[in-house]
């Protein structure tokens, strides 16, 4: 699967004094979907679950509700493990979650009339996607005001409802914060656009064209074509990395960062956990605006192909205003956390993020791990090695699908199986692995049920921008953003009216209402690891050692705290494998296991781990004795 990294915006505040945030996200070119297969039973492969007393999750205390005393409040002290530690983060993505009104789109009510769900399911913290007014130009990563509520999603009485239902529960909410840029109908840019010297015209990017009828520079839009959009008012041109619509901000300007600093003291004020940093990489320009170096060929818009060297780079002043950033957070209590959107191109400019004393991004989310593109246990164990010995010293995070990439329900059974039992095994030994090595998880909404893609099957369906300008080649991303899958009714259970785009076709066996009631469903294994993973400090905060890395089909590690020793076995590949493990590699002396969980029945109670016999995809976590 190719990979490109997109953008997609959110804006905040609308009344002047508040900023804007630009979101990128990382998108794909080519999919390898099973989109077509025929929905099955429920899986067949039993999992075998032995509940463990344990301690309990240190994940408690959500951050405080709303509150004004925040903003002076004293500097927080990182408690002995920050709560984003023992996390388990949830996306979801407004639009399709839960329709309460019955509009055919998701919305913040709805979604608080899921939190019970949510607290069942065992995670700990919600990443809500763009849900600020917005013309939805990019399905809200274009804010036009960053300090409401769409209409379409609610009220900001909804919000403060939804903030405090999920502190009751222990559950954070984390916001999306598009910084890069806002939409064209944020106040600021109207403002900016209406004259050459206008007080805010310096908040974006303007320029002089380098001739009549060429823009500044060779810079193409990460949505297709040129990214300098002349303005026939002023005869200049203003930048967009994304589209159009979505001009960047011009962070070289310092009045610009406080105003988006206003922002997240805004919503700070009002109780949220953090934010999740948007196309954080897009957020500085060379100032000389060089032109980027070409590449053979042309890509899905028919443009040449580029790279990205001097409007995507992290140019050092980023972690300027990361740090700028962070401190704004620190002045709060309860450790609030920033998750970013980061490149994956390669391990440094990944750590890098975490800031060189650990005073960036929290939690830079690893797509290095998301953008590994098959079943291969020795590649995970690559991505997973190079992040866990960090030399920033770094909290990894980990995470397959979000709403910009084809759901991995899809992704690591291409080529392999079409039928849902093996796809149900794959994506149990997926979540075996998200939630047992070490580090925080993010989940995609769905995932946990088993969600399947459903790309468009007609240019007329398709919503995303993306796949109206790339279509048929680019499909766009309506696929992996399908209404959640709540019941075997119609439409899914999500809503009585149309849903804004179709749910996917595995709904009536792969859905939260039907999956319940069965014991070894996919959501029933996803609660099993849940549950453990709080029961089990090994597996929340114990230091992660591979085992075996010679092995080329099974991905074996072991997580140890103290006394307590828990060994994860997963057979990536599609025969049989029998493991061995020695116990002196696990610091213990005796070869005797108890299973805490296993996706096949085949493997339970005591077993010897010098001779594990593991059925194709198989997931088994053992304590050791
Ligand atoms: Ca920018």
């Amino acid at each position: 699967m190719k990979l490109v990294n997109i953008a997609l915006t959110c804006l905040i505040c609308a009344n002047g004094c508040l900023p804007v945030f630009s979101q990128t996200a990382s998108v794909h070119q080519n999919r390898n979907s099973q989109k077509n297969s025929a929905p099955g039973d429920l899986n067949t492969a039993k999992p075998t679950v032995i509940a463990d007393s344990g301690g309990t999750a240190s994940d408690t205390t959500p951050n405080a509700g709303p509150s004004s005393s925040f903003r002076c409040g004293p500097v927080a002290r990182p408690s002995e493990v920050p709560w984003w530690k023992n996390t388990v983060i949830y996306e979801i993505y407004p639009r399709s979650f839960a329709d309460a009104t019955n509009s055919g789109m998701g919305n913040l009510k709805g979604i608080t009339g899921k939190l019970d769900y949510l607290a069942d399911l065992g995670v700990g913290a919600l990443w809500l996607t763009p849900c600020y007014p917005s013309p939805q130009v990019d399905f809200g990563y274009d804010i036009s005001d960053y300090c409401a509520i769409a209409p379409e999603y609610g009220t900001m009485a909804d919000f403060d409802e939804l903030v405090r239902e999920a502190k009751k529960r222990n559950i954070r909410i984390i916001m999306d914060l598009v910084m890069n840029h806002t939409s064209d109908k944020h106040p600021w840019f109207i403002e900016s656009r209406s004259s050459k010297d206008n007080p805010k015209r310096d908040w974006y990017v303007w320029r002089d064209g380098k001739s009549k009828d060429q823009p500044p520079n060779n810079w193409q839009a990460l949505f297709g074509h040129s990214a300098w959009q002349f303005d026939p008012k002023t005869k200049q041109y203003y930048y967009h990395f994304f589209y159009p619509q979505q001009p960047d901000l011009n962070w070289r300007n310092p009045v610009v960062k406080k105003a988006m600093f206003d922002v997240v003291r805004f919503w700070l004020d009002k109780g949220v956990a953090g934010f999740r940093l948007d196309a954080i990489n897009t957020l500085y320009e060379d100032p000389e605006l060089k032109d980027n170096p070409t590449k053979p060929g042309k890509n899905a818009y028919g443009d040449p192909n580029m790279e990205d060297k001097y409007n995507y780079l992290l140019l050092p002043e980023i972690h300027a205003a990361l740090r700028d950033l962070r401190s704004v957070l620190d002045k709060y209590p309860d450790n609030p956390v920033l998750v970013g959107e980061t490149t994956a191109e390669d391990i440094s400019r990944l750590v890098s993020m975490y800031g060189r004393n650990n005073d960036e991004i929290q939690l830079p989310m690893n797509f290095r791990f998301a953008y590994v593109d098959k079943l291969s246990a020795p590649l995970f164990r690559a991505r997973i090695a190079e992040i866990d010995k960090n030399s920033a010293d770094g909290w990894p995070t980990f995470l397959y699908s979000n709403h910009d990439r084809t759901r991995h329900y899809d992704r690591y059974a291409a080529g392999m199986a079409n039928d849902s039992d093996t796809k149900d095994r794959i994506t149990k030994l997926l979540a075996a692995m998200l939630l047992t090595v070490r580090g925080t998880p993010v989940m995609y909404y769905g995932e946990e049920i088993g969600m399947e893609n459903r790309d468009p099957q007609r240019l007329e369906e398709v919503q995303d921008p993306i796949g109206k300008l790339g279509w048929p080649k680019e499909k766009g991303r309506d696929g992996e953003r399908t209404p959640m899958q709540w019941s075997a009714d119609t439409n899914a259970g999500f809503s009585t009216a149309k849903p804004w785009v179709p749910v996917a076709g595995n709904y009536k066996t792969h859905n939260v209402a039907t999956e319940e009631k069965y014991p070894d469903s996919v959501l029933n294994f996803y609660k099993s690891l849940l549950k453990l993973r709080k029961s089990e400090p090994a597996l929340r905060e114990g230091d992660y050692k591979a085992l075996n890395t010679d092995d080329a089909n099974v991905l074996t590690y072991v997580r140890n705290k103290g006394k307590d020793t828990v060994v994860i076995a997963l057979n990536m590949s599609n025969r049989a494998q029998t493991v061995s493990i020695d116990p002196a590699s696990c610091n213990v002396t005796s070869d005797n296991a108890s299973v805490l969980i296993s996706s096949s029945p085949k493997v339970s109670g005591a077993i010897s781990v010098r001779k594990l016999e593991l059925e194709p995809f198989t997931a088994v976590v053992l304590r050791m004795r």
